[in-house]
C-alpha cells in the first residue's frame, strides 16, 4: 500500500458534520508524517469496531481488520503478540469500547499491552441511530430511552487510569492541532496508550457549543504523576457543565506485554521458526 494515497476512494457515508471526519483528518496527517519519518505503512495496523467510527477501515488505505462489536482490544492484542514490529491502532467507538467492549478495554489496560485505542466519543450510538451509551448525560433522550436515561455516565478517563493505561489523553473533534499531537504521541509512546476523543455526532448529539465553551488545552500539568493524572480527569464528570482539559493527562513508561510475553514466552526466533515450520507443514 505504500505510494499509495492514505484516504482510500471507498465512498464516504459519514453524515455532514460528523467529527469523524477530524479524527480521520488528524490521523492521516499523523500516519503520513510517521511514514515520511520511516515508519513503513506495511508496518501499520489498523483495527476498528462496529459503528459509524469503523468505517475509518474502509476510508484508509492501510492494513486494517474490521472486527466485531467492542473487540478491537483482544484483536489488536492477538496482532501485537505475532508480531511486534508493528504498530497497532484501534479505533473504537464508545460504545463499543465503553459498553461491549468494556472488559477487554481494562484488560488491554491492565496488561499494558503495546497498542493505541483512539475512542470516537460521541456519547451515543450513533450508526444504530441515536440510543444511549455509557458516556451519555443522565437524562439523554434517545431511541431507546425517549424519558430520559436513569444513569449517570462513565468516567472513561478515570477509568483507564485506575486499571493502569500508561498514556491517558483526551481531545476533541474540533480541536485538530492538539488531536494531532496527542495522537502522535500515543502511537509513539511504548504501552497502552488510550485517548478519549470528544467527537461531535451532528446528527444525534451535537453538543459542539458546550464543548466550544469548556474545553480547555492542559498547561503546566505534572503529566508523571498519577494522583495529578487522576484530579484532573475528575475535573470534568462527563454530565455537568464543567471545566473540560485536553491533552496527555498522564504517561507512564512501564514494562509492555507484548515484551514481557517475548522475552520469557516465545522468542522472537522461536516464533520465526514456529510460523515457518506451520508454512511449511502447508506446503
Ligand atoms: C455484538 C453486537 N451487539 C450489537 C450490535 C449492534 N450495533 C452495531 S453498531 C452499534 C453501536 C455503535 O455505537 P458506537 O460504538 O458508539 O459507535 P458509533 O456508531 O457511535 O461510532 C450496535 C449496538 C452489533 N453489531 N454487535
Ligand atoms: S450518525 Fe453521528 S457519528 Fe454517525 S456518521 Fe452521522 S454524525 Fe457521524
Ligand atoms: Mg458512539
Amino acid at each position: 500500500m505504500t505510494g499509495m494515497p492514505l484516504i482510500s476512494d471507498t465512498q464516504n457515508t459519514w453524515c455532514p458534520g460528523c467529527g469523524n471526519f477530524s479524527i480521520q483528518h488528524a490521523l492521516k496527517a499523523v500516519l503520513s508524517t510517521l511514514e515520511s519519518e520511516g515508519i513503513s505503512r506495511d508496518t501499520m495496523v489498523l483495527v476498528t469496531g462496529i459503528g459509524c467510527h469503523a468505517k475509518m477501515a474502509d476510508y484508509f488505505n492501510i492494513n486494517s481488520f474490521y472486527c466485531i462489536h467492542g473487540r478491537t482490544i483482544p484483536v489488536a492484542t492477538g496482532i501485537k503478540i505475532a508480531n511486534p514490529d508493528l504498530t497497532v491502532i484501534c479505533c473504537a467507538g464508545d460504545g463499543d469500547a465503553y459498553a461491549e467492549g468494556l472488559d477487554h478495554l481494562i484488560f488491554g489496560a491492565k496488561r499494558n499491552i503495546d497498542i493505541t485505542v483512539i475512542v470516537h466519543n460521541n456519547r451515543v450510538y450513533g450508526l444504530t441511530t441515536g440510543q444511549y451509551t455509557p458516556t451519555s448525560p443522565l437524562g439523554f433522550r434517545g431511541r431507546s430511552t425517549p424519558a430520559g436515561t436513569l444513569e449517570y455516565p462513565l468516567n472513561p478517563l478515570e477509568m483507564m487510569l485506575a486499571t493502569g493505561a500508561t498514556f491517558v489523553g483526551r481531545g476533541y473533534s474540533r480541536k485538530i492541532d492538539s488531536l494531532k499531537s496527542l495522537i502522535r504521541e500515543a502511537i509513539l509512546h511504548r504501552g497502552f496508550s488510550f485517548i478519549d476523543v470528544l467527537q461531535i455526532c451532528a446528527t444525534f448529539f451535537d453538543v459542539h457549543d458546550v464543548y466550544d465553551q469548556y474545553v480547555y488545552e492542559l498547561r503546566d500539568h505534572e503529566s508523571a504523576s498519577f494522583d495529578r493524572a487522576m484530579e484532573k480527569a475528575r475535573e470534568w464528570d462527563y454530565n455537568n457543565k464543567g471545566p473540560i482539559a485536553l491533552g496527555a493527562f498522564y504517561r507512564a513508561k512501564l514494562p509492555t506485554f507484548d515484551q514481557k510475553v517475548t522475552a520469557k514466552i516465545i522468542s522472537l526466533e522461536g516464533r520465526t521458526a514456529a510460523i515457518q515450520r506451520i508454512l511449511d507443514e502447508r506446503r
